[in-house]
């Protein structure tokens, strides 16, 4: 069978050549070749955006030979590929990370400033493409890089959204304010149009039983189309695709309803198929029970599948060899209807038994679960799901009857309550299950999942997320990156856990002299920036506090803010008491409809308004918010660090990525017990580490005293002071009705323990200043945790997908 199908016939079996380094007059021809020929400019003529898309194309080009090379020896071994379904991919913008994985860096610097642009300039001018809203979409894209770093045959899939994750400003004094968000506005130089890749994708409609299968007739159907953008992995040696699908009108115009001068119903019918890819949801661990959203999330799995079939087709014609050739990951539930649309195109398309179907596909799928957050457990309304997907919904039900035979002691069911429960069916669906931190997979197994983990045991596994230190040290920190190079040599990049031949060093005063100034250099790198940008300035040499990440009261930034309120009182009382200076800084959106969050961002604003004007405290504190964070700002913020706050109620944040990249680039943490924080106290030592609040467990506890807050705030004059001047309008200009909801919740629910965490978070704050004291210890700290902390490679975490969830080897 090797080799023998059509579709590896179309290209020769041979590699052609391998990747050849490029010098700046190669390029430099390159991109004045696409400036003339693909953007018709000359060089006297090119504006900014025309020199950015033909480095673009340049470099594009030369991402082709690795991407056709690994097609080639994909479909020459036959070889099992990953299908990663995402309704996220976070990807930021491209073209540095490209130009370096290609090892281009230094020509392409050459090559642009030869032709009079500033290359910093160009790179930033690129749009970043924030088609995600956080973790779980950063995650995806992270995975990619690895899965081509690591040459494992890989399809990304998701949504080719027109607009992504809002932008964010305070315009209105202080409050976030949003707006759309436009990356497409501009041509998107890396993607591939694919009008030959399209599948009509219906929705509603009717089901006509025919004996064993049924024929399913929808209502409405739109295109999806796909778009490739081909992603290289670290030195060129593998390239894999991140397909995106955009919808559009099967019919793209009523032409009679244009004749008869009725433009808008002309129109219509294209607008209405575009809405599916319109824009993202811009929730982050909360759900929508939209009708859109199930349409987006059938739409794109469906095209996908469809997709997979196809190719599978190709090469094979027999279907129960379906899962030794596709291993199919549901990045969360949001894919969740991959199983039933798989076991529809089995049974319905090609005749398969059902039982066999069910089990075919299950031998394809996995799922992550990605949060316990019961709110963002999606559970779609039966009537809905019966009315948009109604073959669907009898395929749900049939797994449904079938698990329930299967196991007739036991009460769990995926439909209940008129709700289709979407974790449940991801988990009967898949053969693995997995968590994305150890203490959150062993949550998953004692809590949402305890059930169906007692029935299905060792279907549950964990794989602890990771972040590609190509981006997030290589090309995020790149004087950092020259020490680690100068240090123990080339070839760290892919084999991060060499980080830990950095310790040796550690003990050497010059080597953390080398260290520090590069902090300090990144440090003031970004209060250049900050001044520039806000017009704050900050001192440079004071402790950079940072906590970035999404809004949600889980993540307790109003911890952090109560903290900062107490800390300038303290301040003011004792202005003598040799306060080590700190900047706070915050960054991050709150989903739109989330009240609570955006009342914590609108006091974070008033609070940095008064104590920034405050000139007493100056030399010592203040608080600054940039506006639109996103990846671009993550990548200019984190390598700036001092302090990374991880300090969500434990038992609440699955994981965490952010905390991963502060401590590669040097950034002690202060946090809870939560998460991947576990694992990384405990690969720096608990010594370096600044560890406070209470377990998950305690948690647990605690909220069984109803009055856990009051009681918490009597118990703590700095924690009730600061709340009363928030009451009394200290930060609302005497409006003392302001921030009541903050408060009452607070002083009374308090579900998020912000209150009994209080205490143990201004200690570990002071602990945090004393350290601070000692200068050199703090650098010999911070150095400990980037050499100790390089299992956190994101290419570890796909070497442990590949082994244990979808059972595929290396390429490369
Ligand atoms: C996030 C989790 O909150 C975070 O802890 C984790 O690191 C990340 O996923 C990657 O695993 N979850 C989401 O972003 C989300 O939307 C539905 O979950």
């Amino acid at each position: 069978e090797k080799g023998t199908s059509a579709q590896s016939g179309w290209y020769p079996t041979k590699i052609s050549k391998e990747t050849l380094p490029m010098d700046s007059t190669e390029l430099r021809q390159s991109i004045l070749k696409h400036l003339e020929f693909s953007m018709g400019k000359d060089l006297v003529h090119a504006s900014l955006y025309d020199m950015r898309m033909a480095l673009t194309l340049a470099v594009r080009d030369r991402v082709i030979e690795p991407w056709f090379r690994a097609t080639r020896a994909t479909y020459a071994a036959q070889s099992k590929r990953v299908y990663y379904l995402s309704m996220e991919f976070l990807i930021g913008r491209l073209l540095e990370d490209a130009i370096m994985n290609v090892g281009l860096t230094e020509a392409a610097h050459e090559a642009v400033a030869g032709l009079g642009f500033d290359f910093e300039t160009v790179l930033a001018d690129e749009p970043d493409a924030a088609l995600g809203n956080g973790g779980l979409g950063r995650l995806a894209a992270c995975f990619l890089d690895s899965m081509s770093t690591l040459g494992c045959p890989a399809y990304g899939y998701g949504i080719r959204y027109e607009h992504g994750l809002f932008r964010q400003s305070f315009a209105q004094d202080g409050r976030q304010v949003e707006t759309a968000e436009d990356w497409l506005r501009q041509a998107h130089g890396w993607e591939f149009e694919r009008p030959e890749a399209s599948f009509r994708i219906g929705f509603g409609g009717s089901v006509a039983e025919n004996g064993r299968t049924a024929i399913w007739t929808p209502e409405d159907a739109v295109l999806a189309k796909a778009y490739d953008t081909p992603i290289v992995g670290w030195q060129g040696k593998w390239a894999n695709t991140l397909r995106l699908w955009g919808a559009e009108a099967l019919t793209a115009f009523d032409l009679a309803a244009f004749n008869k001068g009725d433009f808008t119903a002309a129109a219509a019918p294209e607008a209405l198929a575009r809405t599916i890819s319109r824009v993202l949801y811009p929730d982050d661990t909360t759900e929508q029970g939209k009708e859109l959203r199930l349409k987006q999330e059938f739409f794109f799995t469906a095209a996908s599948i469809r997709d997979i079939l196809r190719r599978f087709n190709a090469e094979h014609s027999d279907l129960s060899g379906l899962p030794s050739r596709v291993a199919i990951q549901m990045n969360d539930t949001h894919p969740a209807i991959a199983g039933p649309e798989l076991v529809r195109a089995l049974v319905d398309e090609s005749g398969m038994e059902f039982d066999t179907a069910v089990e075919t596909a299950r031998a394809c799928l996995g799922y992550t679960n990605h949060t316990l957050m019961p709110e963002a457990l999606e559970r779609w309304p039966e009537e809905l799901m019966s009315r948009v997907l109604p073959r669907h919904m009898q395929i749900i039900e049939r797994i449904d009857e079938s698990h329930a035979k299967a196991h007739p002691k036991r009460n769990v069911s995926i439909v209940e309550n008129g709700e289709v429960k979407m974790g449940e069916l991801s988990f009967i669906m898949a053969n693995k299950v997995n968590g994305v931190s150890a203490l959150h997979t062993e949550l998953v197994k004692d809590t949402v999942f305890a059930e169906l983990n007692a029935l299905h045991p060792g279907r549950i596994v964990n794989e602890t997320n990771g972040v590609t230190p190509r981006r997030w040290i290589k090309g995020a920190n790149p004087r950092l990156s020259s020490l680690i190079t100068d240090t123990i040599g080339a070839g760290w990049e892919d084999r991060l856990e060499r980080l830990v031949e950095l310790e040796p060093a550690i003990a050497d005063k010059g080597f953390r002299n080398q260290f520090a100034e590069i902090k300090a250099r990144n440090k003031r790198d970004l209060a250049d920036w900050i001044e520039r940008d806000m017009g704050i300035a900050v001192n440079p040499a004071a402790m950079f506090d940072v906590q970035i990440k999404r809004f949600h009261e889980y993540k307790r930034q109003h911890l952090n803010i109560l903290e900062t309120i107490a800390l300038w009182q303290e301040i003011r009382a004792n202005p003598g008491a040799g306060w080590a200076p700190r900047v706070k800084i915050f960054g991050g959106k709150a989903a739109p409809g989330y009240v609570m969050a955006k009342e914590i961002i609108h006091l974070i604003n008033n609070v940095a308004r008064v104590i920034n004007a405050d000139t007493t405290t100056r030399d010592v504190l203040t608080v600054v918010y940039p506006p639109n964070y996103n990846v671009t700002m993550a990548e200019r913020l984190i390598p700036a660090s001092d302090l990374s706050e991880q300090i969500s109620t434990a038992g609440k944040e699955a994981s965490g990525t952010g905390n991963m990249k502060f401590s590669l680039n040097g950034a002690l943490t202060i946090g809870t017990l939560d998460g991947a924080n576990v694992e990384i106290r405990d690969l720096v030592g608990p010594e370096n580490f600044f560890l406070f609040g209470m377990t998950a467990s305690e948690v647990v506890e605690c909220r069984k005293t109803p009055d856990h807050a009051a009681r918490a705030i009597k118990a703590s004059n700095r924690l009730g002071a600061a709340i009363e001047m928030i009451e009394a309008g200290a930060f609302s200009n005497g409006d003392t009705e302001m921030y009541h909801g903050l408060t009452q919740n607070l002083r009374g629910h308090d579900y998020f323990t912000v209150c009994a965490d209080f205490d143990s978070y201004w200690d570990a704050q002071r602990r945090v200043d004393a350290a601070w004291g000692d200068q050199d210890n703090w650098t010999r700290m911070a150095a400990i945790n980037t050499a100790r902390t390089g299992w956190f490679s994101s290419d570890r975490t796909i070497q442990g997908y590949m082994a244990d969830v979808w059972k595929i080897t290396p390429m490369i």
